[in-house]
């Protein structure tokens, strides 16, 4: 199985550039980086000349070249850089007293995340659901090794250090769907460990919020029923947790809506019942490193029931 980046599969995907920027920290740096290849583009030409200037003229140049271009001229860009790129700093991950608390915690190699951890502390994995136009400040944490935060169309990146918390406020504009991505080499899957972005209109985040707090959806067809069994009996709550059925299970994602997510493995597969399926069966295949065992030891039908089971929980 190859992994979901064809164009088949592309919609899944939401933006993950630099240059598509959509939220408050991105629109400041994509700025900053326009101007600056203007700016030192015009410096270039500029130098160019001179240089063509000084080659036909075969005339050695005056101190007054060295001084003002040599050093008054670099040492004015710099200081013109320096502020306004601290200034955009400051100004893209300013803190805000209004601003809802995520806390997202990286693990080799999927993420943790929870809404609102003083309040109604709702978990959730590998997808981040945030409000379009309200502040959103992030708790950056991480269990294992350093990993690094980066959703390119939203804001600049942030480590998760061990032992730390890191805040990173960011302000989400167009409603959406975007794409992140560690960007901190974190062991054999780094580079699959990227996660969903959907930004949602305010009325619609507060809804979602609402409906997505609770129990996981109930198994109604015998199939389902004998998955959720397959899932008890497996061990696989030793690991993961879903709401109402086996609960405290951390050592992976939270899996009580994980057929709700646009992808598998972290931003990896697409979300489907047979993906879900060879996963189960034979993880180390499909994201080698990951910390999970294969269950390659189930039959077809749990294989099947269990799957079934894990996709219709949305
Ligand atoms: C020893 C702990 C452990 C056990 C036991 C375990 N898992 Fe996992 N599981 C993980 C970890 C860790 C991940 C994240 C892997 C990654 O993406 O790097 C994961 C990921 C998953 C995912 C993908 C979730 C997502 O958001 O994409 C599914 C589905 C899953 N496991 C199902 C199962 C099922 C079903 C069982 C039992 C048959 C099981 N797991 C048993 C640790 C475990
Ligand atoms: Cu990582």
């Amino acid at each position: 199985m190859e992994p979901t980046s064809d164009s088949s599969t592309l919609d899944i995907y939401g933006s993950q550039s630099t240059l598509r920027p959509s939220g408050l920290g991105a629109e400041l740096t994509y700025d900053l980086t326009l101007a600056m290849t203007i700016g030192f583009g015009v410096v270039f030409v500029f130098v160019m000349l001179l240089l063509w200037v000084a080659w036909r003229r075969q005339t050695p140049a005056g101190h007054w070249w060295v001084w003002s271009g040599g050093i008054l001229l670099p040492v004015a860009a710099i200081v013109v850089l320096m502020t306004a790129s601290t200034a955009i700093l400051v100004a893209s991950t300013r803190s805000d007293d209004e601003a809802l608390v995520i806390d997202v915690t990286g693990y080799q190699f999927w993420w943790d995340v929870v809404y609102d951890p003083d309040g109604i502390a709702l978990r959730d994995a590998n997808e981040l659901v945030l409000p379009a136009g309200r502040p959103v400040t992030l708790r950056l944490k991480s269990d294992d090794v350093i990993h690094s935060f980066w959703v390119p169309s939203i804001s600049g990146k942030m480590d998760m250090i061990p032992g730390r918390i890191n805040t990173l406020t960011v302000r989400p504009e167009e409603p959406g769907r975007y794409r992140g991505q560690c960007a901190e080499f974190c062991g054999l899957s780094h580079p699959r460990m990227a996660f969903e972005v959907v930004v949602l209109e305010l009325d619609a985040f507060d809804e979602w919020l609402l409906t997505t707090q609770g129990e996981a959806r109930d198994a109604a067809q015998p199939e389902l029923l004998a998955g959720k069994q397959v899932f008890i009996d497996a061990g696989c709550s030793a690991c993961h947790e879903i709401r109402g059925v086996a609960e405290g299970g951390r050592l992976g994602p939270d899996l009580t809506r994980v057929g709700a997510r646009a992808s598998l493995g972290a931003g990896m597969w697409r979300m489907n019942q047979g993906n879900l399926a060879g996963w189960i069966a034979d993880v180390g295949d499909m994201k080698p490193g990951a910390q999970m065992p294969s269950y390659n030891h189930l039959s077809g039908p749990e294989l099947r029931a269990v799957s079934a089971y894990l996709a219709s929980l949305r």
